[in-house]
């Protein structure tokens, strides 16, 4: 958990990472941010689809299932001049999702960054229920949408740039529960 994890409002994002579920265990939190609501910013990936919400608006992807053992690279991109995110699988584009209700919305800075945990307050209310079960790795998030060569080059280099938001080095150090660290 990371607080306050966002130095200015953003207008746009691209948050990134690396994860390998294990299967059969529900859907799957992967990342909430909460400041306004609890849900300013969820990625939670379910069986059959993967739902992404900012500003308590809920994108929906359905064109691939995400729900798998191996690893893979997921970057999801937003923007407030349409509403428009982008979800990217192993670098390469994968779906678009509009929702107008996101236009000129700004997601306020300040809040709490949970990995692997959904807040039903600001900073708490968890619920062991919503667990993630997997691993994580190079979570990172920019304050722009990164272009598609951008993260074409992040999955097949394995090396991924320090976000300008989110720098994934912060999290070994703020670990609650049953969190296991692997330093390479
Ligand atoms: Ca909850």
């Amino acid at each position: 958990m990371k607080n306050p994890a966002i130095a200015s409002d953003l207008s746009q994002l691209s948050l990134c990472f690396f994860i390998k579920l294990v299967q059969d265990q529900g859907d799957q939190m992967v990342v909430s941010y909460a400041r306004v609501h609890s849900n300013d910013m969820i990625v939670e990936i379910y069986p059959t689809q993967t739902e992404f919400y900012v500003g308590f608006k809920m994108f929906r992807f359905t064109s691939t299932n995400l729900y798998d053992d191996a690893w893979q690279h997921l970057c999801l991109t937003w923007e407030n001049t349409r509403g428009v995110t982008k979800l990217y699988k192993d670098g390469q584009f994968t779906e678009q999702v509009t929702n107008h209700a996101t236009k000129n919305y700004a997601l306020k800075a300040g809040g709490f960054l949970v990995l692997g945990q959904e807040q039903d307050s600001i900073g708490g209310g968890f619920d062991r229920n919503q667990t993630l079960h997997g691993r994580l790795a190079s979570v990172n998030m920019w304050d722009k949408v990164l272009s598609e060569s951008d993260i074409a080059a992040q999955y097949t280099n394995c090396s991924v740039p320090h976000g300008s938001v989110i720098n994934w080095s912060v999290f070994k150090n703020v670990t609650h529960g049953n969190v296991a660290v692997e330093e390479l």
